[in-house]
């Protein structure tokens, strides 16, 4: 088969032509071939929903009937709050010097990233004020809670845990699909004791077994944001679960909608 410069790391990660119904070329997440092997499903939209195409969405989380987002770019980062089904937001503006990251709203708090700061804001979940600050080593990409703790991601194959009061690591774990990295893990939604991400790039959402590291299934979301906007980093990123559904709220940086989806397989 032919080879390109970049040899058989472009090759493992590349979609074949025609794999998916869109016809999609975003990089697909590598398998390796040691078992357990992911369950491959696919994503069936429920409906749709508007989305702000100015928001360059990094964190997607839902409370209650209100979306909480927090998005990205210098000079652009926002955190807001905003009813589900459409009106007004309370928004607030990040710094010039912060590039906006994941969120997650525990009992308490709403934490926000920033993606090179290595700051954490601990935030009043309704007026979305600072109220104080952790450290991070590292990047920051995503966030979720899992009822008793914090899950993030930081554009590795790493997740770290922390505590959802400090913001402390208490420990990490790697993930594998079929023993192969995952790496660029983004958005993170906490389910059901599993962790859905989005990885950066492709249309695909993982489930991670937190316990393991494991990747157990790998969804095909593809023709979700069709057409695409025209910026390269207008990607699919942003998972939310829906309260009192198992459905999820799925969208991507600068796409004017947003679908509530079911994970099929
Ligand atoms: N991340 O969200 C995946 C962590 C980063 C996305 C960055 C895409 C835009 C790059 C702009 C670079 C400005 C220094
Ligand atoms: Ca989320």
């Amino acid at each position: 088969s032919p080879t390109t410069a970049a040899g058989t790391s472009l090759a493992s990660s590349s979609a074949p032509a025609g794999s998916s119904s869109t016809g999609s070329t975003a990089p697909r997440v590598p398998v390796g071939p040691s078992e357990p092997q992911p369950v491959r499903g696919s994503v069936e939209v429920m409906r749709t929903l508007e989305h702000d195409p100015a928001l360059f969405t990094q964190g997607l989380q839902v409370v209650g009937d209100e979306v909480y987002e927090s998005t990205g770019r210098y000079g652009d980062s926002v955190v807001q709050r905003r009813p589900l089904e459409g009106g007004d937001a309370v928004t607030v503006e990040m710094a010039d010097d912060e590039f906006g990251e994941g969120l997650a709203v525990t009992p308490d708090t709403l934490w926000t990233l920033t993606w090179r700061k290595g700051v954490a804001h601990n935030r009043d979940p309704q007026t979305l004020e600072i109220r104080s600050e952790a450290q991070y080593q590292g990047e920051g990409w995503g966030l979720c809670f899992d009822g008793s703790g914090l899950v993030m991601t930081d554009g590795s194959d790493t997740l770290t845990f922390r505590d959802p009061a400090t913001f402390e690591p208490t420990g990490t774990v790697a993930v594998t699909s079929g023993g192969t990295p995952v790496r660029q893990l983004n958005e993170l939604e906490c389910v059901d004791g599993a962790v859905l991400a989005n990885v950066w790039m492709t249309d695909e959402i993982v489930r991670i077994d937190p316990g393991t590291g494991e990747v157990t299934a790998i969804y095909d979301a593809a023709q979700l944001g069709r057409p695409r906007p025209a910026d390269p980093d207008a990607v699919l990123n942003g998972i939310a679960s829906l309260p009192g559904s198992e459905n999820l709220l799925v969208t991507g940086k600068l796409w004017p909608q947003m679908y509530e989806v079911r994970l099929v397989g």
